[in-house]
């Protein structure tokens, strides 16, 4: 099977060129002016439209059981809903119960995934802590092709890691040559606020934010950068939402660390207004942590894109819907936590981002698959335009309008955060594996024929480091017994 993309403009993270893609058995073979077509190619026109990697969304949970519920969205629907919107590939996260082996839970996240249409790979969640843990990890980064470790510093009494946690699991990540990723915020403070807000009366989806003022997210993302620093690991922070966070890894990067931030489409352009809305269902859409932001984090969020404190653009893509989210009628702190947007990542960043010339195409590129396949170690595989890359590709027409709406979209949930957002620019065409998965609005998405995407550790990363161990050994200082004069 091959397909042959004709006379569009390809653009990557760091290039814009006319040129004809010819793709097959999965992987880009040609790239080059006037390229002939061979006998049975599917041709694809994209005249007048560009050429661009498939987005990679690194944080989603389709299928989640979180919060006493499942998520609405499975691997299937939540990567038809992406390929409808231009993304090709997702990194989910497997999250152990406390106590479960994290190799169990691996396993059963890879079980569920089986049915996604489009390529996947896995985050996995250290969410307690014992030897078995410790050997885990090593065969997950060994064996499975798993590179990053995430820790929730919040979700107290679930699935939280005190510092020991993030200290012990850190510290394997490191000696690993995997990546440490935290989501930020201080689940203690965010247990104690939760309770004093909602004894003074406040138990609706306003007392949501409340509970989680900037600072309890600014604060655990210092902690974890500077738990990174001291045992020298890479870092990933999900969904920065605070120029509190922004200001942390900014500083550490002008100090010469590794780490790495995340932002979500949702926090760039949800405002937190919503939660004070009179309507409860609306209100308890929108409820996901960290919360939606006021206008001025907003603006903070799309500086740190620009400037390169923030690298990647996610969605969390976590769906609840209404019945759902009602379990928390009375009580904000029983509401799920999630919101969707797989499908509306790729449109909104580029009408918000591209159109008023916030971000350049390859910018956009950048932040919506390259980074993301270069900080988890997949790139050119992934994230590329580019000879032996896989064909995961989107056509993009620049001109093309659509409105969002729960109505139209092919998410499985009952609610959309973007409702009524008219955006300019979207996908004709995307393409998974040198197969076209979506068409002009028709979708060819096929349950399981996804693959599992190995991630290999960061090898020369880590012997690096331990090289400079050995160069810079600490000494011990000798001690005379002798009183100083
Ligand atoms: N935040 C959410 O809103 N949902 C899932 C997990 C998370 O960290
Ligand atoms: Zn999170
Ligand atoms: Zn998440």
């Amino acid at each position: 099977m091959s397909i042959l993309i004709k006379g569009g403009t390809i653009v990557t993270a760091d290039q814009t060129f006319r040129g004809d893609v010819y793709c097959q058995d999965g992987v880009i073979k040609a790239i080059g002016v006037n390229l002939e077509t061979p006998a049975k190619t599917e041709v694809i026109d994209a005249g007048g439209q560009y050429v661009m990697p498939g987005g990679i969304d690194p944080h989603t949970h389709m299928e989640l059981p979180f919060m006493g519920t499942v998520a609405s969205e499975d691997f299937f629907s939540g990567t038809t809903a992406g390929a409808a919107g231009g993304t090709t590939m997702i990194i989910d996260f497997v999250i152990p119960s406390p106590k479960e082996s994290i190799l169990d839970a691996y396993q059963k996240w890879r079980g569920w995934a089986e049915k996604a249409a489009t390529d996947y790979s896995f985050h996995v969640a250290v969410t307690w802590w014992d030897d078995s843990v410790h050997k885990d990890m090593g065969t997950l980064v060994k064996e499975y092709g798993v590179n990053s470790f995430k820790h929730f510093m919040a979700y107290k009494g679930a699935i939280m890691c005190d510092d020991e946690v993030l200290v012990k699991s850190f510290t394997r990540a490191r000696e690993l040559g995997a990546i440490a990723t935290v989501h930020a915020e201080n689940g203690e403070l965010v247990a104690h606020l939760q309770k004093q807000i909602f004894e003074q009366g406040i138990t609706g989806p306003e007392g949501h934010p409340l509970s989680r003022p900037p600072s309890v997210e600014g604060e655990a993302a210092e902690r974890a950068i500077r738990i990174a620093q001291v045992l020298d690991v890479p870092l990933y922070i999900v969904h920065n939402s605070v120029k509190e966070s922004l200001n942390a890894i900014g500083r550490a990067r002008a100090e010469g660390q590794r780490v790495f931030g995340e932002v979500l489409a949702g926090h760039l352009l949800v405002n937190d207004s919503v939660y004070r809305h009179p309507d409860f269902e609306y209100a308890a859409a929108h409820v996901m942590s960290p919360p939606f932001r006021d206008a001025e984090n907003q603006k903070a969020l799309w500086k740190g894109l620009q400037c390169g404190t923030l690298h990647t653009t996610a969605t969390d893509h976590c769906c609840f819907c209404a019945p759902q989210k009602a379990a928390g009628k009375d009580d904000f702190r029983k509401i799920p936590n999630g919101t969707g947007g797989i499908e509306d990542r790729m449109g909104v960043l580029w009408h918000h981002g591209v159109n008023p010339g916030k971000l350049t195409m390859n910018e956009f590129v950048a932040v919506t698959s390259a980074n993301a396949a270069k900080i988890f170690n997949i790139y050119p595989k992934k994230g590329s335009i580019s000879v032996g890359a896989d064909a995961d590709i989107v056509v993009w027409d620049a001109q093309k309008t659509r409105t969002i709406s729960a109505k139209t979209h092919h998410q499985k949930v009952d609610f959309n955060i973007f409702e009524g957002m008219e955006v300019k620019g979207a996908n004709t065409v995307t393409i998974s594996q040198g197969k076209v998965v979506y068409k002009n609005g028709e979708l060819r998405t096929i349950k399981g024929a996804g693959r599992y995407i190995n991630r290999p550790p960061f090898a020369s990363y880590y012997d690096a480091l331990k090289l400079k161990r050995e160069v810079e050994k600490p000494t011990a200082v000798k001690r005379t017994g002798k009183k100083a004069a």
